[in-house]
């Protein structure tokens, strides 16, 4: 399966990007990587131009939230992207937050993944199963 996936907004931790990318790979995924400092007009652009069927969004530095609020509006601008699978992870908050406020906020946002402060492995498994419950008829 195709993954685009970067790092949203004025960020520019860059390891775990790395790692994720790696760790994609290594799981048979094709991966489609706009690294650091990347605005969400231009995740869908490439979730377009691609046809990806995953979106995985990492924040490091806590401000995808400001970020994330305009998801929704945003995909609505786009064709076809009913069935795009979107993961959001790593700090997605500014300072101290409970993963129980923070997911469910997310998840308004148009998120069906999220992992606040989650380890990346942990996460891979959560979206492969996901994918299968997804696939099974
Ligand atoms: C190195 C570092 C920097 C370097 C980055 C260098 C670079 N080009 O990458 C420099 C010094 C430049 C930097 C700058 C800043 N940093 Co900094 N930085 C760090 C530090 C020490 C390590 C980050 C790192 O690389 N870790 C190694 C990787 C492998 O681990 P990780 O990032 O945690 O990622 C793991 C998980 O989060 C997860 N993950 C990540 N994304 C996703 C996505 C999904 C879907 C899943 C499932 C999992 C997942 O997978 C990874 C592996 O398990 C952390 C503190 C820390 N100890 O974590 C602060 C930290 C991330 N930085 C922080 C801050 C605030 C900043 C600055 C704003 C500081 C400032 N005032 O200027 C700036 C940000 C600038 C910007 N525009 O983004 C804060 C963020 C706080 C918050 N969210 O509330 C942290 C947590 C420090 C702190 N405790 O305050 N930083």
């Amino acid at each position: 399966m195709k993954v685009v996936t970067g790092v949203v907004g004025n960020d520019i931790h860059v390891v775990a990007n790395r790692l994720i990318d790696l760790s994609l790979r290594a799981r048979g995924f094709e991966v489609f990587n706009l690294g650091v400092n990347t605005y969400l007009e231009e995740f869908f652009d490439a979730v377009v131009e691609t046809g990806a069927e995953i979106l995985l969004i990492s924040s490091l530095n806590g401000e995808a939230e400001g970020w994330g609020r305009e998801v929704k509006a945003l995909k609505a601008q786009y064709k076809n992207l009913d069935d795009l699978i979107m993961m959001i992870g790593g700090n997605l908050v500014v300072g101290s937050g409970k993963a129980e406020d923070i997911v469910p906020r997310y998840k308004k946002y148009g998120f069906d993944l999220v992992c606040h402060q989650v380890d990346l492995n942990t996460g891979l498994d959560t979206l492969e199963a996901f994918i299968q419950e997804r696939n099974t008829p």
